[in-house]
């Protein structure tokens, strides 16, 4: 043993007693070993409100357990309810705090919240330089919230009392008069009060001074203590189903100062080091591919010197097949990275790898690991987002047939999907009128059920594209657009991407010729049912809504009632989204021919008349704002693949090369795309550009250990990375000398369990021996997945977390399938079994 000096000893004893306290580090948050506060580093967002992201935030061991501390104005905050504005934040490094200044616009209501790193613990405490509010009075107060699938069933004791955290929510509730609720975002409501004029008020499971939660798991124990206000227990799951814990203390009535204290102590187990996270595809590997595990590691771990992979035999014995160095990658925002290369090892088998006292799911290693990739998704994802139709599978109904009632004329209005309507409807119906024959075909959106028009064009696009390139004859769906009926698992003789072609145009077929042009989208009209979690058809009652009656009465013929719930077309006119859908209308009519003749010739005439009526609306227009960079190249290209008509090629020829000099990036895809249609020289005069991209794709494996194009967005990269694959793919197919065919696995290892946080296949059950299993889609609420769906992925929070919940599906930016994303996951799955499957 090396000696240490007296003096030595002594230091370390009190770098080590000064490291177990929290202290305010570089990245601006209250840091030990175990446990990070961070204080406002994600602030509201005024997007979707309360996203459940932002906030004092608590990174504990690992997981990020506890957001949304700040002044809040109900007990148990839904996403609609006010969130407050960051008017500022200062840190103070030398008294080791924070400051965060928060306004309410609505009330003229703001407060200070200071957090100081005390020992082990931070002090929050809430200043207010005026009273608060008349109108707030009991109903502000400080909150801090508790993910639910981390502390249920955890213990609890309140001042010595005992308790359990539950597992589903069954506290007790009152109702209050509507007069006594504080205003929601934009005065929009998210509860039907069925005319009782009231609304519902969780109250609190427990109260006391001094509570600690998980009393029962050190990894989740903290402690708050609070002598100046009660601090109030509540279950935020009362009233939403997304709902966290939630404590509280009531702001007090006509104080100003300090007005609350409390201590939050975050229990840290000692010497606590993160287990390391070894990423690989959970799908395998085929056996002359490159395999790579990337094991991320705790900043305080020494990365192992070698890993081991083990063959599983067929005796039920283990065999070490491989042994090899872990190579140190180096640091990638708050963890260290180390890859471990078994790329020689090609027996086909069942295999894991060893690192350590790490053993990881076993995968496969066979040729045919990527056959099945996007099954899932055409077979069973895609089918039950098809809206207006009864979809079954064996003996479960996924949905009845929603909206029979059909769309209204949306009045002039704001919305809370981000959608306007306004000042002038841009049709001939009056607001609230119905529009006739627009509940037919088209998609979800995503774990909503409204039709985004935007998407939906993009949608059909992709399975045009995904038929023209590989023709998948794959038929496992039955569709009967005459019965209004979806079968999964029933072959019915037509291949599945030509019923999805049709089902997408047929909707977006209907706004053309009913409206006149394209809707923005087709939507709820009450907040209170946009936010549904069940049967789509059960959104509305399917009956004519009729203001001659009262709410929630039904006309003596059965057919109308009085209950506003409707949805809605947005209808103010788009010529951008018109000229996007005549493209798609060229595609499907040539698509669809042959198949179906009749709407293959309504789409076909409604293209030409929106690309002439477009043209002529955006004429004026700066060029810069028709539809943004790269939109018109793509669409010439589409057009000349349409009608073969030549000006629409010499359109594309003429902007292209500026293009790519412009950004080589933005527009390779759509300068590959050309390809089949140009001639030897153009992919001659690629050749630079095709290079340029290459470097590209090299420099990104100096920036993170994965090298891919990671996205640090509100939400997550998944479809950036997913566009950068078919790309890679593209460019492969076309370029194999120049973007070499390892690159292409890059894509499949990420989305298969080779990324940060944790190593679950992105994609749910594909083959994957470790898919995630949670999402957010439609059946979210029974923590549960749709087969097929792509998570968007690794969300980032501010300054230095990753994160991807498995246990908890309502963050949509980092669980939730879109329609636009799974199809472009269709083409990527396609483009990329086109290339590594065997011949
Ligand atoms: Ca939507
Ligand atoms: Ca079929
Ligand atoms: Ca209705």
């Amino acid at each position: 043993m090396k000696k240490v000096s007296l003096l030595g000893m002594l230091l370390m004893t009190m770098t080590l007693g000064h490291a177990q306290n929290l202290q305010l580090n570089d990245r601006e948050y209250f840091e030990r070993q175990g446990v990070n506060v961070l204080v406002f580093s994600n602030s509201f967002n005024g997007g979707f409100n309360d996203e459940k992201n932002s906030g004092i935030e608590i990174i504990h061991h690992g997981v990020r357990t506890v957001q949304g501390g700040a002044v809040r104005l109900s007990n148990t905050p839904e996403q609609w309810d006010l969130v407050p504005k960051m008017t500022h934040r200062k840190v103070d490094h030398k008294k080791g705090r924070i400051e965060i200044g928060m306004r309410y616009e609505d009330y003229d209501f703001d407060s200070r919240v200071i957090v100081q790193a005390k020992g082990k613990a931070v002090e929050i405490s809430v200043w207010l330089d005026k009273p608060v509010p008349e109108k707030l009075v009991g109903e502000a107060g400080f909150n801090l919230e508790f993910l639910p699938s981390q502390y249920w069933l955890k213990t609890f004791t309140v001042d010595g009392r005992l308790g359990r955290l539950p597992r589903y929510a069954t506290s007790q509730t009152v109702t209050r008069p509507n007069s006594e609720k504080p205003r929601q975002f934009k005065g929009f409501k998210t509860y039907d009060d069925r005319g009782t004029g009231q609304f519902i008020d969780p109250l609190p499971i427990e109260t006391g001074h001094n509570i600690l939660l998980a009393s029962d798991t050190p990894e989740r124990m903290i402690r708050i203590t609070c002598e100046d206000a009660e601090l109030r227990l509540y279950d935020g799951r009362m009233l939403a189903q997304n709902g966290w814990f939630v404590l509280r203390s009531v702001l007090p009535e006509g104080k100003t100062g300090k007005v609350i204290t409390w201590t939050v102590e975050p229990h840290a187990i000692p010497d606590w080091i993160r287990e390391p996270n070894i990423g690989f595809s959970q799908v395998g590997y085929q056996p002359r591919q490159p395999k790579v595990a990337v094991i991320e590691l705790d900043k305080n771990d020494r990365p192992q010197p070698q890993a081991m992979l083990m063959r599983m035999n067929e005796d039920g014995t283990t065999t070490e097949v491989f042994r090899g160095d872990v190579k140190e990658w180096g640091e990638y925002y708050k963890y260290n990275y180390a890859k471990f290369d078994f790329s020689s090892v090609e027996q086909k088998g069942v295999y894991y790898i060893q690192y350590g006292d790490v053993r990881t799911n076993n995968f496969l290693i066979d040729e045919h690991v990527y056959d099945k990739i996007t099954d899932a998704t055409t077979d069973v994802w895609v089918p039950i987002h098809m809206n207006h139709m009864y979809v079954t599978e064996g003996y479960r109904t996924w949905h009845g047939e929603p909206f029979k009632e059909g769309y209204l004329q949306a009045p002039e209005s704001d919305h809370f999907d981000l959608h306007t309507q306004g000042p002038t409807t841009d049709t001939k119906y009056k607001p609230l009128e119905l529009i006739p024959g627009l509940n037919v075909g088209g998609y979800f959106d995503a774990g909503d059920f409204d039709i985004e028009t935007g998407s939906n064009i993009s949608v059909v696009h992709n399975f045009i594209r995904t038929w023209e390139l590989f023709k998948p004859m794959r038929d496992e769906t039955f569709v009967s657009q005459q019965q209004r009926y979806v079968e999964l698992h029933r072959p019915d003789g037509v291949p599945d991407v030509l019923q999805f072609i049709e089902h997408g145009t047929l909707n977006l077929v209907a706004q053309a010729e009913q409206i006149g042009h394209m809707a923005s989208t087709l939507s709820n009209s009450v907040l209170d049912n946009y936010h549904h979690l069940g049967d789509a058809a059960s959104i509305t009652d399917g009956l004519h809504y009729d203001s001659r009656l009262k709410p929630y009465e039904v006309s003596a013929d059965g057919k109308s009632s009085g209950t506003p719930d409707d949805m809605w077309a947005f209808t103010t006119r788009n010529p951008n989204l018109d000229f996007r859908a005549a493209t798609m209308f060229a595609a499907a009519s040539r698509a669809l021919q042959g198949y179906n003749d009749e709407l293959a010739q309504r789409a076909l005439t409604q293209s030409k008349r929106l690309m002439t009526e477009a043209t002529e609306l955006m004429k004026g227009t700066p060029r810069r704002d028709r539809g943004g960079r790269g939109e018109h190249l793509g669409t010439n290209l589409q057009l000349y693949a349409a009608t073969h008509e030549h000006q629409y090629l010499d359109n594309f020829k003429a902007q292209i090369w500026t293009a790519l000099e412009r950004n080589v990036n933005f527009n390779i895809q759509t300068a590959l795309d050309a390809i089949p249609f140009m001639d030897e020289d153009y992919r001659q005069r690629l050749v630079p550009y095709v290079k340029k991209y290459a470097e590209y794709i090299d420099d990104l494996d100096k920036q993170n250990p994965y090298g891919l194009p990671i996205g640090l967005g509100n939400w997550a990269g998944g479809g950036q990375i997913l566009s950068f694959g078919t790309t890679v793919c593209f460019a492969h197919i076309y370029y194999p000398d120049i973007i070499r065919r390892e690159v292409v696995y890059r894509v499949a290892d990420w989305l298969y369990g080779c990324h940060p946080y944790h190593n679950y296949s992105f994609v749910a059950v594909v083959g994957a021996t470790r898919p995630k299993e949670v999402f957010y889609g439609n059946n979210r609420a029974d923590f549960s997945f749709i087969p097929g769906n792509v998570a968007p992925g690794l969300l980032f929070r501010h300054p230095d977390h990753f994160e991807n919940y498995d246990d908890w599906p309502f963050l949509w930016g980092q669980n939730e399938g879109t329609i636009g994303g799974n199809t472009q996951y269709i083409i990527f799955g396609s483009a990329f079994k086109n290339i590594v499957q065997p011949k």
